[in-house]
């Protein structure tokens, strides 16, 4: 047990969803040990609590989670639930955090960024309702750790994480779980895993692509185990150290292997991937993307037929940048949509409050009540379950919805590492121009409301300043831009476009077509070429 000194690091401070930096910054000396004193040192009852670690098993997974034991037990901790071998999806880290009443827990993830030693690194602690820690908190643990000069770690050996059952690191105590089974159990209470199995049995085929990130093991159990889907339904289903050098990001361009393999006459009906901590989804029908944005407004339409949702939903939220889809589904169903920050973060205190039961983001993230976190594989069963239900292909499901609600029409443009001063310059520019914009025409669109979106939070009363640029026009499309803040190099510009259908005659067009016009306005009007000297975003999505 000792004292070591610490230096402060000057970009500690965590992003939308933890902290998240290269390998070779985490690896520099007292890095990591820095930040998890600091986390430590703002929480109260950390002595003698229980707290759950785990990560999505990329480079540096171990050897963290192995100092984060040793710090725990220095620091008082009472008991550490750890995923054998250091893995815990994040929804699956959200629940057992929850299941066993802890403290906390830290998910080791840098998420849908590359792994291995040249790629990146990431955590982040979620609190005791199993979701990740509120802004005030963060800036609590930022401010903590630019001014910490020591850290308390116990010099132990290493603990053995392939076994399961108990060990001991001094006074605390190490349980290394199966990081499958308490999960596994709670989607068998939320869904009808019969009618799933039915489905199945009747010939229904599908592919699920773990991305050689954590959802593997995951998906191999309860998909082929206990679903009965065939086996070879996962691909990519172990988990590797870098991902086997693929970006674990589940869309069109990231996940082309699955999207080819869901294309033409013999594709199978279902086609899903997650990312690399399996909290976000993507979902295909045969020769069909479905938006995340659809995604969720089909989920809220249907989500009665769900047995966890059978007596109907409190209310839903979406991030604000995601379509508006569901809002025209809430209104529907007589209930509230909230509309949020992007970070799953802010859905935390609606969905602790009861006031919803849905959420989701345009970024391939859906979830609900049932954790505090996204939840990739969650996403897969409710549209298995609503398919089984329903017995419509997913092609035909969407349609229907489109035809009862109309089309919005959605796509996301991303201007990857870009240079920091011209993406700060451009909205700084788009900032600027806001107040003078409501009551004019961009390229021959009226326009109707113009802000940088601030959120009052209805639950604490804490408010969110500076959230992303948007323009509403007469005619319901939006053009949205916000700086994301999960890239590790250089600046990613966001550019979001949306534009509303309501004629099903005019619904059989791609996104690129439907939105070409106001891609082209939304890159002119705020000058991107200018600003980052890009004249086509890396992805579409
Ligand atoms: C991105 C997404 C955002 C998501 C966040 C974390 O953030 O846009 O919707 O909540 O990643 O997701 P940004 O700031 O880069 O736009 V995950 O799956 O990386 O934890
Ligand atoms: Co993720």
């Amino acid at each position: 047990m000792g004292f070591q000194t610490t230096a402060p690091f000057d970009d500690q401070r965590p992003g939308t969803s933890g902290l998240r930096k290269a390998v070779t910054v985490f690896r520099q000396a007292n890095y990591l040990e820095n930040f998890i004193q600091a986390t430590f040192d703002c929480l109260p009852g950390l002595a003698g609590a229980t707290l759950v670690i785990g990560g999505d098993g990329r480079y540096y997974n171990s050897a963290a989670v192995q100092t984060i034991l040793q710090m725990a037990a220095a620091n008082g901790v009472a008991r550490a639930v750890v995923g054998r071998c250091g893995i815990l999806s994040t929804p699956a880290a959200s629940h057992l955090i929850r299941k066993r009443g802890a403290l906390g827990g830290f998910i080791l993830s840098a998420s849908h960024n590359p792994g291995g030693p040249d790629g990146d690194f990431g955590i982040k602690f979620n609190g005791t309702n199993g979701g990740p820690a509120p802004e005030a908190l963060t800036e609590a643990f930022y401010a903590r750790s630019r001014v910490i000069d020591s850290y308390r770690i116990r010099d132990g050996a290493d603990i053995n994480l392939d076994r399961l059952g108990e060990a001991l690191a001094g006074p605390m105590v190490v349980e290394i779980i199966d990081p499958v089974a308490d999960y596994a159990a709670l989607m068998a209470e939320i869904f009808d895993m019969a009618a799933i199995r039915t489905l199945f049995a009747g010939g229904f085929r599908m592919v699920f692509d773990a991305m050689s990130a954590v959802t593997g093991p995951y998906a191999t159990e309860i998909l082929e185990n206990r679903l009965g889907a065939g086996p070879g339904t996962v691909i990519n289903g172990t988990p590797l150290e870098d991902f086997g050098g693929h970006h674990p990001d589940p869309n069109l361009v990231h996940a082309a292997e699955l999207v080819a393999m869901l294309s033409g006459a013999g594709a199978p009906d279902f086609g899903a991937a997650s990312d690399g901590d399996g909290d976000r989804n993507m979902i295909l029908g045969r020769d069909f993307y479905v938006s995340p944005s659809d995604s969720l407004a089909v989920l809220a339409a249907n989500a009665r037929h769900v047995p966890h949702f059978r007596g109907g939903l409190k209310g839903i939220a979406r991030s604000m940048p995601t379509s508006q889809a569901a809002d025209r589904v809430a209104a529907d169903l007589g209930i509230c949509c909230y509309e949020t920050p992007t970070g799953w973060k802010f859905f935390g205190t609606l969905l602790d409050a009861g006031r919803i039961s849905l959420c989701g983001e345009e970024s391939f993230g859906t979830g609900s009540d049932h954790v505090r976190e996204k939840d990739g594989l969650w996403a897969v069963l409710m549209w298995l379950n609503i398919l089984a239900v329903r017995r419509l292909s997913v092609a035909e499901l969407v349609r229907e919805h489109w035809q009862t609600y109309g089309r919005t029409f959605y796509g996301r443009h991303d201007y990857e590492g870009v240079a920091t001063d011209g993406a700060n310059a451009l909205m700084a520019e788009l900032r600027a121009g806001l107040a003078a914009l409501p009551g004019t025409g961009l390229g021959g669109r009226a326009v109707a409301s113009a802000d940088d979106f601030s959120y009052l939070d209805p639950v604490d009363g804490s408010r969110s300043e500076r959230q992303g640029v948007r323009i509403g026009f007469a005619d319901g499309s939006r053009i949205v831009y916000r700086l994301s803040g999960t890239g590790t190099s250089g600046a990613t510009l966001r550019v979001y476009l949306e534009r509303y259908e309501p004629d099903p005659a005019r619904h059989e067009v791609s996104a690129s077509e439907a939105l070409a016009d106001l891609a082209a306005l939304a890159a002119e009007y705020a000058g991107i070429v200018r600003h980052t000297n890009r004249t086509n975003p890396d992805v579409v999505t």
